[in-house]
């Protein structure tokens, strides 16, 4: 029989039906950041969860791609399916080459079964710091998990609260591979961009050559989504830690829709809007070009650089 789960309690499913962008995104365009929820009774959710989500298969989430005028996807393992990344490989496989895979693994996994990963798609593994998400991983575990995924070429993405970057930053650098760091470190966007909080987190940028995804304006936003029906304008208190972020380093940045948009509380974004949002933060075509393109292309289709 297959599993049945229930919904955590007030959880917001995604949009159903989202707007059309008024942007379009450059040909071959990358959401760097997204996930598949399940569906649960065919992929069921991890025991050691912290949320139960709505399903969100593969085929809604190509669905959106296509809606979005997007090319590409790279699907980053969710936290409700711990180290089982059969839901993520699942849809990798299915995207014809058209997806990657970020995946969750354990230390003790074999250099056989890291290898079968890297033949299905996968380029990086995620270590995940918000105690909210996970149970915390000894730090040893994590330096033994880089050292087994190093020599594949694969990076590894970071995802972590601000407040938490003064303790992790000697962590971080001492890392053998590249990092991409989820969501800009999500700032407190109520603070000021040239204050100590996110000037650390650009120095550590600068100084350790990572990659940041510009992603999730919807989670870190105080102002919160349009006010009225009909405006395109979401999110703008984003749009300076953002622009600040793909201007100072307009070769190493991606973007991400972030969909199903776990764990949001208050709203569910309307992800043609999230498109629309991209212009705000890299305002011209060439910085939308390497934004949606070239990098996310050449960090995850290093092969196939159009
Ligand atoms: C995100 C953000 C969140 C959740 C996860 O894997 C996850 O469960 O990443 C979050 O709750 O902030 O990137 O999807």
């Amino acid at each position: 029989m297959s599993a049945t789960f229930t919904k955590s309690e007030g959880w917001l499913d995604w949009y159903p039906n989202p707007t059309k962008p008024r942007f379009v995104a450059p040909a071959g365009a990358v959401d760097a950041h997204c996930h598949v929820f399940g569906p649960g009774a065919r992929f069921p959710f991890a025991p050691e969860r912290k949320y139960t989500p709505c399903d969100a298969s593969k085929d809604q989430l190509f669905a959106l791609r296509d809606h979005l005028g997007l090319t590409r996807t790279v699907i980053v393992q969710a936290t409700c399916h711990g180290a089982d990344n059969r839901a993520m490989l699942d849809a990798v496989h299915s995207a014809g080459g058209r997806a990657r895979g970020v995946a969750t693994v354990r230390p003790d996994i074999t250099d056989a079964e890291l290898r079968r990963l890297d033949e299905a798609g996968v380029c990086g593994v995620r270590f995940n710091f918000l105690k909210r998400l996970v149970d915390t991983s000894p730090k040893d575990d994590l330096v033994t998990i880089a050292a087994k995924i190093a020599p594949l070429g694969w990076h590894i993405v970071i995802y972590f609260e601000a407040a938490d970057l003064a303790e992790l930053e000697g962590f971080f650098a001492a890392l053998p591979t590249p990092l991409v760091v989820d969501h800009m470190g999500r700032p407190d966007v109520g603070r000021p961009v040239d204050g100590p909080e996110f000037t650390r987190f650009l120095r550590f940028t600068e100084r350790n050559d990572v990659w940041v995804k510009v992603s999730c304006p919807e989670r870190l936003s105080i102002s919160g989504p349009p006010a009225l029906d009909g405006e395109r304008d979401a999110y703008t208190d984003v749009v300076p830690f953002a622009r600040r972020v793909v201007e100072e380093f307009p070769d190493r940045v991606l973007w991400g829709s972030d969909w199903p948009h776990p764990n949001l509380t208050g709203h569910m974004p309307d992800d043609g809007l999230l498109v629309d949002h991209i212009p705000h933060i890299a305002p011209t075509a060439e910085l939308q070009r390497k934004l949606l393109v070239a990098n996310p292309m050449r960090l995850y289709w290093p092969g196939e650089i159009s």
